[in-house]
């Protein structure tokens, strides 16, 4: 089956609210055991689909808490400089590629341009796939490890892994790493993420 059928299949499961969080561990376990992207990766989308997006038109939003609310373009967002990160990419489900050259932005770097106000204890994401959601405590989001990803292994990133803008969160599980990201809203409280809500722990960190 290819894989992008059986990934249907899983985001339909989560849809209809049938599968409880066991069924769907074993279901992500069996896209595991299936066929692996040339570069190491398995894609993950929990819509069944790849956003697709005009480069002329994307914003990537950082709004709430903040002193001065951003909408940056993509020629903004490079604007802000270019930070590189060499990590491992790892799913909680076992398959990890290691290796990997992250380019792009840290969130440190882009913050200090939103200048969060006190009240902020966290940073909510969301993706433009409508569903996918996410969540960092302020200060892990502020550390040299997190970054507004553009570029993998010096290329631009593909739709399949988040294009234009992915979060990379080292250290952590690949599932707080958003895809199609497109807001950012510092807040007081999480945003309770799409695989916590199916019993995911929202603090991912590995180890
Ligand atoms: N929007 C969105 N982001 C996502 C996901 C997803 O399904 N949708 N899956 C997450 C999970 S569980 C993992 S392991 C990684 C997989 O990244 P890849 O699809 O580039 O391999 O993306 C994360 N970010
Ligand atoms: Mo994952």
């Amino acid at each position: 089956m290819p894989r992008r059928v059986f990934l249907g299949l899983l985001g339909g499961a989560v849809v209809l609210g049938v599968a409880a969080p066991a069924i769907q561990s074993s279901l992500a376990g069996s896209v595991v055991g299936g066929a692996v992207g040339l570069d190491g990766y398995q894609i993950y989308t929990v819509t069944g689909g790849i956003p697709t997006f005009d480069p002329s038109t994307y914003r990537l939003d950082v709004v709430g808490l903040v002193e001065h609310p951003q909408s940056l373009s993509l020629d903004g967002l490079s604007l802000l400089g270019t930070d590189t990160l060499h990590a491992t990419f790892q799913c909680v489900t076992g398959w990890q590629v290691p290796n990997q050259t992250f380019g792009g932005v840290t969130l440190a770097r882009l913050l200090a341009h939103a200048a969060p106000l006190p009240a902020a204890r966290y940073l909510n994401f969301y993706s433009f796939d409508g569903t996918y959601t996410e969540s960092l405590p302020i200060e892990v989001a502020m550390g040299p490890g997190v970054m507004a990803v553009t570029h993998l292994d010096g290329k631009p990133l593909s739709a399949d892994h988040g294009a234009p803008v992915r979060l990379f969160v080292d250290h952590y599980y690949g599932y707080k790493s958003i895809k199609w990201l497109s807001r950012i809203e510092a807040s007081a409280k999480p945003v309770t993420g799409y695989w916590e809500n199916y019993g995911y722990p929202a603090d991912a960190k590995i180890g």
